[in-house]
């Protein structure tokens, strides 16, 4: 049964469909706001009168055959729809499953059809749906009210709001109240999510600076009344990402008993607690310290509790649950941190949403999505993470991809699944998190490269041109595109950067042509003209999202860029070799590294422009061991001229030394004034490594904001 439905229904026992009538005739029982919305958006003084088709829709406690009653499944958000060539019928176990239960319905009329038969239905996990949760810049209103839309019609419940660059949202304006502006905006926020059955969950992330007295205590639960006043129903605290006294777990359980106990319990509708814990993955979890054992014991049993994973970065599956829920004494809240791209902001990862096992419906009291800062982008993902936390079992995350590129992209969903397939993983990253990338094309290129070095005889040519011809036309189909105006701004420079990849695959191919021909002229022009292709790509990179962490834009970046790479440099050594000439390889490439023996940032990348060398910023706060050190190992001893240092949570900054070296053994200490958290140093000196290394007798818990150096 081929369904336009989103997530896919746990039961429909459809004889077929029949064909959506023109006018309807609706009677509308026991229904809230949303559902009398939505019924009013779609069915107009233009398609109802006495003589259409008659829907039925209301709850439970509203007159229906028994027969029907007896088939709402008891779960929460659930619905029934009951459908012949007479009347249509459906019901919801209680307002949300009512609203649902239209959700479906309209998506088979607009869609032209009409259900024959019985469709049952509800979700696996209670919460479900997104954080806001990401470094850089937030979400921008608009995008909001067109992402709860989406959830709406995609039957997510739930919506984070913590952007960690919100000031509002953490330190230190945490204690202050909204602008104007900002506020009425919330305001129209949570209109927006309640027509969309949306919680809006508002989160503070106080745990920089808090100190842990009734003052404070008093700030949290003033903002508290002041976001409840805007309208907020549902909160959340975070404690990710800190360091210092606010990570103290007997505190924060305090903190969060006592908002539970004068505020959540003490008001009218307001919903269970969420907090965010510091030690939110297993990986970062110090089962000596108790950290996680005392917010199970001394947390409220109402207080849910989110999860990364086994990582920061982590797919989720049974094992994890077990291992978490045991710790915390409930089901842990998953936070799924994809397709967030805050620590990879180069790429834009648009692939399917896999990885989580099947079997954790009943081991999660939530399960949300971090997505990208690309809000209309991060649908596709958001898209099958709504069909997964609906309906686990059923889930299949290539064809819930494709269903999420056609809504995107009515039109042009093909150019975009061609972009798409080139751009899902991230790169090597801190994090160590990777995703699959031209699947389908990568023994291809495989094989290519193979027979190239093996002997310079390819048999698959074609097949490569046809993909970078595929990845052409598609480029220009979507420059061009008129479905999705909102998603084009956002990918646009990698659309661009993925046209001179197409372009740039193209012209090595004719290399390969010329130089099996013996057109000794024509493979020199081509040669010409891929550098000239690479030189614009890297004018891109270098002009294009100029952020301070991973700037630039990359693009098809495991398969299909490390083939046209690597099929210039082989058939420019043929060529040379043959007519002893001397073409260069390559035209940019970073020939220093990252140099730490600390375990957290041996991924960490670093890069150069111009003189400029730096480490790629991480996000989350770096625990430095007494001798731990980081920093650069340049390719030769050069001239480190100055060494730019940006680091916060340091108090006492006499704990890290700057030292440079010749040969890694033998290390020379670079004056410092050491009362600033930024530093500026004249070095004028020559060393190949350079590090800074704490040289106190106790762990060191710091956030580098900047490390970097200008080499001569
Ligand atoms: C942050 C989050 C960030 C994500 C990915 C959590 C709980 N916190 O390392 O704000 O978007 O990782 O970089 C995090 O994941 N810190």
């Amino acid at each position: 049964q081929d369904v336009p439905l989103n997530p896919v229904p746990q039961k429909m026992e459809l004889s077929g469909f029949g064909k959506a009538p023109e006018t309807f005739k609706i009677d509308q029982q026991n229904t809230d706001k949303a559902t009398q919305h939505l019924i009013a958006s779609y069915f107009t003084s233009e398609n109802t009168n006495n003589k259409g088709l008659k829907i039925k829709i209301g709850d439970v406690k509203d007159k229906f055959p028994k027969k029907f009653l007896k088939k709402v499944p008891s779960r929460a958000e659930s619905y029934f729809i009951h459908g012949n060539d007479k009347k249509i019928t459906v019901i919801g176990r209680d307002a949300r499953g009512t609203y649902y239960g239209l959700r479906t319905l309209i998506d088979l009329l607009n869609a032209g059809k009409t259900p024959l038969g019985e469709i049952t239905d509800y979700p696996d996990v209670t919460a479900r749906g997104v954080v806001e949760g990401f470094y850089g810049t937030p979400w921008s209103f608009n995008h909001r009210m067109r992402q709860l839309d989406f959830y709406g019609a995609n039957k997510l419940n739930t919506y984070i709001y913590g952007p960690k660059d919100d000031p509002y949202h953490s330190s230190p304006n945490w204690r202050k109240p909204y602008p104007e502006e900002e506020a009425t905006q919330i305001k129209k926020l949570i209109d927006r999510a309640k027509l969309n059955e949306v919680d809006f969950v508002w989160a503070i992330h106080p745990g920089k600076d808090i100190k842990w007295n009734q003052e404070d205590r008093e700030n949290l639960l003033h903002k508290f009344e002041l976001m409840y006043d805007l309208g907020v129903r549902a909160f959340a605290v975070f404690f990710d990402d800190i360091s210092g006294e606010g990570t103290d777990p007997n505190q924060q359980a305090d903190l969060l008993n006592y908002l539970n106990e004068n505020f959540v319990q003490a008001k009218d509708g307001v919903k269970p607690l969420i907090l965010c814990p510091t030690e939110y993955n297993k990986g970062w979890s110090d089962l000596e310290g108790g950290y996680l054992k005392t917010l199970g014991k001394e947390l409220d049993e109402s207080i849910r509790i989110m999860w990364t994973g086994n990582h920061v970065i982590a797919d989720i599956d049974q094992e994890t649950m077990e291992w978490i829920n045991e710790q915390i004494q409930r089901e842990a809240f998953i936070w799924w941190n994809y397709p967030v791209s805050d620590y990879v902001r180069d790429h834009v990862l648009l692939g399917p949403a896999y990885g989580n096992e099947k079997s954790i419906a009943n081991k999660v009291s939530g399960f949300v999505s971090n997505p990208m800062e690309h809000a209309e982008a991060s649908k596709i993902a958001i898209y099958g993470v709504a069909n997964y936390t609906w309906n686990m079992e059923n889930y299949d995350p290539q064809e819930s991809w494709q269903k999420a590129l056609r809504k995107l992209m009515p039109n042009d969903h093909k150019a975009l699944e061609i972009f798409a397939r080139h751009n899902s993983d991230l790169g090597p990253n801190g994090h160590r998190y990777r995703r699959e990338e031209s699947v389908a094309f990568a023994p291809e290129a495989e094989q290519f490269l193979k027979q190239l070095k093996a002997n310079g005889k390819v048999e698959n040519l074609e097949r490569i041109r046809d993909e970078f011809n595929a990845m052409l036309e598609a480029s220009y189909v979507l420059l061009n595109s008129k479905d999705n105006q909102v998603l084009n701004k956002e990918i646009e420079p990698w659309v661009e950067q993925f046209q001179l990849t197409a372009q740039a695959g193209l012209s090595t191919l004719n290399m390969y042509s010329a130089l099996k021909e013996n057109k000794n002229e024509d493979f020199e022009q081509t040669y010409k003209a891929v550098k000239a292709m690479k030189s614009q790509m890297y004018k891109i990179d270098q002009t294009e999202n100029q952020n301070p962490y991973q700037p630039g834009i990359k693009t098809a970046s495991l398969v299909v860029t490390p083939l046209i790479d690597s099929t210039f440099v082989i058939l420019t050594k043929t060529y040379n070799k043959r007519f002893e000439r001397n073409l260069p390889l390559r035209a940019n490439y970073n020939p220093h590294q990252g140099y730490t023996n600390v375990a957290q940032l041996k991924n960490q990348n670093v890069r150069l422009k111009n003189r400029k060398l730096a480490l790629n910023p991480p996000l989350e706060v770096i625990k430095m061991e007494p001798q731990a050190y980081l920093g650069f190992e340049l390719e030769k001893s050069s001239n480190i001229k100055q060494v730019l240092l940006k680091l916060e949570g340091l108090e006492d900054f006499s704990v890290l030394n700057l030292e440079i070296s010749n040969n890694g053994t033998d290390w020379e200490e670079i004056e410092l004034n050491k009362k600033d958290n930024e530093l500026k140093v004249a070095v004028n000196k020559s060393g190949k490594f350079i590090r800074i290394i704490n040289v106190s007798n106790e762990d060191v818990a710091l956030k580098i904001k900047e490390f970097s150096a200008i080499i001569k």
